[in-house]
């Protein structure tokens, strides 16, 4: 498998609880390279964009509302197979379903606030690392 990246969110509900550095060594420790970081204040404009494929469904507003309600942290992961890897490493969306081991069943408390977002495509990835980063931003 080649090596790709993938763009990561620590969501607010994990910098609230000062998890950035538990989950960034369970990132490392699955051999996934943190190559771009940043901490930032996400706006209304940007979590509507980022989650526009969800524009329709019921919990958009609570979804928007809670990925602007505090800081949060971008990234950019890098790694042989990094899209998977990193769903693998994330667990389900519901962490009453994620598998032992997995940030979502370590972390997360509700499906709503699940303390992390990871790309479901190259091509998604592709799209969100451009809408958060630079090319200089990230150093492989
Ligand atoms: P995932 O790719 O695992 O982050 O899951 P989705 O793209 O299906 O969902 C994106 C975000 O929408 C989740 F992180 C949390 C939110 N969501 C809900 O709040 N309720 C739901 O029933 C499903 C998703």
């Amino acid at each position: 498998m080649a090596t790709e990246r993938t763009f990561s969110i620590l969501k607010p509900d994990a910098t609230r609880r000062n998890l950035t550095g538990a989950i960034n060594a369970v990132i490392e420790k699955a051999g996934l390279r943190i190559v771009g970081q940043r901490r930032i204040r996400m706006s209304r404009e940007q979590a509507e964009q980022f989650y526009g494929v969800h524009r329709e469904r019921p919990f958009f507003g609570e979804l928007v509302e809670f990925m602007t309600s505090g800081p949060v942290v971008v990234q950019v992961l890098e790694g042989e197979g990094a899209v998977a890897r990193y769903r693998e490493v994330m667990g389900a969306t519901n962490p009453a379903q994620a598998e032992e081991g997995t940030i979502r069943k370590l972390f997360a408390r509700s499906v709503g606030e699940n303390t992390v977002h990871g790309s479901d495509s190259a091509e998604n990835a592709q799209m969100e690392i451009a809408q958060f980063f630079t090319d200089d931003q990230i150093v492989g």
